[in-house]
């Protein structure tokens, strides 16, 4: 039996003191916690002027927060947003209801997976097909030659610590590859898992709106169901809402592969930086 959750909503959103960042009131259900990175998924409801009803994970500051809290909970808390960063800064718990469904790892989890097999370093990254931002086929296999560094996203992602950021750390990657020149050769992959929505031409103006050089930064996009196989082999769960398209709870893989198409290194969730991975590139040929 299927058990239906109807959350009140009393959505405030409010400008706070002046300063650029916002507070909105999120109502929801925890969905798990993941106290290593101090973060909660939490299933809410439309926050209005943010995001629609999705499953998001969200991070305190304050572990504290999380004290006495466990998966079931339904919870009152104010997300406060700033231009790159968001996080919850008050957790009131008013509920408990069962879980609909299992919960998807959280955006840095460790990887528990069914299904295909991990890709562990030094194995090759089978191949895909693609398309670019400029609706040309691109399998993976014919970037070998340079080393590539890849990450998964999609555009309309509402949280800028998510795949907002991995935009913004490609975007900072950009001018140190072309600078140095053992690093000139590297190349930079977006892929999107919404295809749906980030068709070549939404991609064509995301790459423009991050000022991205499509000589080295290209963004792909395909067959649903070939980006998710593809993206599953680095520990990339997806998670789509039926009842609303640009719902998708997802965890972040970002991935080095070598000019050989052999996996060298992933990078999980959203804590690694643009220098370590220009650091770690100098070791890749
Ligand atoms: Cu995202």
């Amino acid at each position: 039996m299927r058990v239906h959750l109807v959350f009140i909503l009393a959505i405030i959103a409010s400008a706070c003191g002046g300063k650029t960042d916002r507070t909105y009131t999120l109502q929801g259900q925890v969905q798990s916690i993941d106290w290593p990175h101090k973060q909660l998924t939490v299933k809410h409801e439309e926050i209005k002027g943010l995001m629609p009803a999705m499953t998001m994970p969200y991070s305190v500051r304050d572990d504290k927060l999380l004290n006495g809290l466990a998966a079931g909970d339904l919870i009152d808390a104010r997300l406060v947003v700033e231009s790159n960063d968001a996080y919850l800064r008050t957790i009131r718990k008013v509920g408990q209801a069962p879980l609909e469904k299992p919960a998807v790892d959280t955006a840095t989890a460790p990887a528990v997976r069914t299904g295909p097999e991990l890709l562990k370093p030094g194995e090759t990254v089978p191949d895909a097909s693609f398309v670019d931002q400029d609706g040309r086929k691109r399998s993976f296999s014919a970037f070998r030659g340079s080393p590539v560094v890849m990450t998964f996203i999609y555009t309309r992602c509402p949280l800028a610590t998510f795949c907002p950021l991995m935009d913004r750390h490609f975007a900072a990657m950009q001018q140190p590859l072309k600078d140095d020149a053992a690093l000139n050769r590297v190349r930079l992959l977006t892929v999107s898992f919404d295809p749906q929505f980030d068709t070549p031409p939404v991609l064509k103006k995301h790459a423009k709106t991050l000022n991205a050089d499509l000589a080295r930064w290209t963004f792909l996009t395909g067959d649903r169901e070939e980006v998710d196989r593809f993206a599953s082999r680095f520990g990339v769960s997806i998670a789509r809402a039926v009842n609303d398209p640009r719902d998708i709870t997802h965890n972040l893989r970002t991935v080095i592969v070598d000019a050989d198409g052999k996996l060298v290194k992933v990078y999980t969730g959203n804590d690694w930086s643009p220098d370590q991975v220009l650091a770690d590139l100098k070791h890749v040929g």
